[in-house]
């Protein structure tokens, strides 16, 4: 058996800047390229993100064209769309990754299902917004990912679930370790694996240092992990990755270490119910 599990590069985030790691790809070019070398490393999806030409995170629909185009020219690799931009961002600019249709359509998109300090800021996904997204993201046929800061945000997704927005068995990320939030520790993650109704799939992405330790708990626990420079920009103690692909290179080593073997996008669509 080979006991695929489902690796996500989180390319480009709306947090992480040029002056961080020169390594950040910003042009819908570079994104390609350095998504090419995630899939090659292992990586089945891409959490995406898209940046104005000057690096100023964004949602432009036109700039995630462009990147979802030059990422399908050179790769098989699944297109996850964040629908959470950047904090601050109103509920249509969020959303401009889900007015793609046809061939520029993505594979899923994520969706948050509450509020959560955001280091010095406000994640702010009040339940109307958070109805209103669920609702974009079904009209177009995605599945979504449940981005759950918290674990009650897993109980939000199960009330989704009850007014037909969501469809279970659903997939969700723990996302772990943002300052102001649910840190990122191994009882945590047990709690929101328990609280899981029956049948979901589940990938962590633990941020900073936590990244690629992560991995490893996420491979030993049969689930699935989130690398990547939206999250942690190091491989290694003061070490720069010198790309979203040497994240993933290390995230591919860990799992395997542990027996599971990097998803394929096809594995993955699968293992997900992605249909
Ligand atoms: N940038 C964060 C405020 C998502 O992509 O869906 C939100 C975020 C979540 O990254
Ligand atoms: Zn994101």
């Amino acid at each position: 058996m080979s006991n695929p599990m489902v690796i996500t590069a989180a390319m480009v985030g709306a947090e992480t800047t040029r002056e961080q790691t020169p390594h950040l790809p910003i042009t819908a070019e570079e994104i390609a390229e350095d998504a090419a070398r995630c899939r090659e490393a292992g990586a089945a999806m891409v959490h995406l993100h898209v940046r104005t030409p000057d690096g100023k995170p964004s949602q432009d629909a036109e700039l995630f064209r462009a990147a979802i185009r030059a990422i399908r020219k050179r790769t098989d690799i699944l297109v996850q769309v964040s629908t959470g931009g950047a904090v601050g961002m109103g509920v249509d600019e969020r959303c401009g990754g889900l007015t793609l249709t046809g061939a520029d359509r993505p594979d899923m998109a994520t969706l948050t299902t509450g509020t959560v300090n955001f280091g010095e800021e406000v994640f702010w996904n009040p339940r109307p917004l958070v109805r209103d997204i669920a609702k974009r993201i079904k009209e177009l046929g995605l599945k979504p990912e449940l981005e759950c800061f918290d674990v009650g945000m897993i109980d939000e997704a199960n009330a989704l679930a009850k007014e037909g927005l969501v469809q279970q068995p659903a997939h969700y990320d723990f996302v772990l370790g943002v300052p102001g939030a649910l840190a990122a520790r191994e009882a945590a993650l047990d709690f929101m694996i328990a609280s899981l109704p029956e049948g979901s799939t589940w990938t962590v992405a633990a941020v900073g240092r936590h990244q690629l330790p992560f991995v490893d708990l996420a491979a030993v626990k049969g689930g699935n992990a989130r690398v990547g420079l939206e999250d942690n920009i190091y491989v290694s103690k003061g070490v720069l990755a010198k790309g979203n692909w040497e994240l993933v290179a290390e995230a591919a080593k860990r799992a395997k270490a542990k027996g599971r073997t990097p998803a394929t996008p096809e594995e993955a669509r699968k293992l997900l119910r992605l249909g």
